[in-house]
């Protein structure tokens, strides 16, 4: 698939907001999409925490394998980070997250504690690649809408403090991802979860390489989703272009002359992945 890019003006300036708002803050809240941990890393965001306490939020756990989900959080704990698994949309985690803002904030408190300094609030950066839900997990965790949220890349476009009360306060970020990538899988990963602007991505090859893939990991899953009796047999353009051939017509998208509406039917498999309708799906495992 050719290369997907995406990289717009208000991230180059998120990224410079940030580094500068990284000396205020004590703790960094890293907010990852739990079906692809790998990928919806950014590096910058890493090297930016260097010295704080560090969360590492594996969100839409409800979309991703649960196995898989545990086998990470084992990982980034080896890794010296508070692992917690949350779902933003329903609150499911968030009292652990509590726990984990308590214990990442102690060295802070001591270190406030030696100088002298009392009950002052600790601050924490939620940052991410676009659509991981940064947005959502703060209006989650505060108890209010707060934040704007929604179901595409860069919603948020500047920062924003937020009081949770008198010991908390977080910083909302845009989602940033990097200039360039270094493998093509990391590019169609994040489009596949929707941290990419649709305009930049051919729907119909994604979708393509997207069937191939979870057929790997989850043969059959597809086949049972959609209701397809059997394997379907690829012809002259493969057995990825065969099976969106096949589900444009089980759903009735038709062209206008009766063809199937093969970009539709991309559509729509990508839009459930998305979403979650096709089951719990880990793409990168541990
Ligand atoms: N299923 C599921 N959906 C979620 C979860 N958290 C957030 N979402 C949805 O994901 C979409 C993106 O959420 P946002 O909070 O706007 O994401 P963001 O990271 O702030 O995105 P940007 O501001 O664009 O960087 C929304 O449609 C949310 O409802 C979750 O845990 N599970
Ligand atoms: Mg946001």
């Amino acid at each position: 698939m050719s290369d997907i890019h995406w990289y717009p003006g208000h991230m180059t300036r998120a990224v410079r907001e940030m580094k500068e708002d990284i000396k205020l803050i004590d703790i960094m809240i890293e907010i990852i999409d739990a079906r692809i941990p790998v990928s919806s890393r950014n590096p910058d965001i890493d090297s930016m925490a260097q010295n704080k306490s560090r969360i590492i939020i594996l969100n839409k756990s409800d979309l991703a394998d649960e196995a898989a989900t545990t086998a990470w959080m084992e990982k980034f704990t080896a890794d010296g980070m508070i692992a917690v698994k949350t779902n933003a949309k329903n609150g499911s985690g968030l009292k652990v997250m509590k726990e984990a803002i308590a214990k990442a904030s102690e060295a802070k408190i001591a270190r406030d504690r030696k100088r002298g300094i009392l009950n002052r609030p600790v601050r924490a950066m939620v940052a991410g690649i676009p659509n991981v839900g940064k947005s959502t997990f703060i209006n989650a965790y505060a108890g209010r809408a707060v934040a704007k949220t929604g179901n595409k890349p860069g919603v948020t476009r500047g920062k924003q403090w937020i009081k949770l009360n008198k010991t908390v306060e977080l910083l909302d970020t845009p989602g940033i991802l990097w200039p360039r990538f270094d493998d093509r899988t990391t590019a169609r990963h994040l489009a596949y979860i929707g941290s990419m602007k649709n305009e930049v991505i051919n729907t119909r090859e994604l979708a393509c390489e997207f069937i191939k893939e979870i057929g790997q990991d989850y043969p059959d899953m597809l086949l049972k989703v959609y209701g397809f009796e059997s394997e379907i047999k690829g012809e002259v353009n493969g057995i990825e272009a065969a099976f969106l051939n096949e589900l444009a017509l089980k759903r009735g998208m038709l062209l206008k002359g009766g063809e199937p509406d093969i970009d539709k039917a991309a559509a729509l498999l990508l839009d459930d992945f998305k979403n979650g309708r096709l089951g719990k799906i880990t793409l990168e495992k541990v």
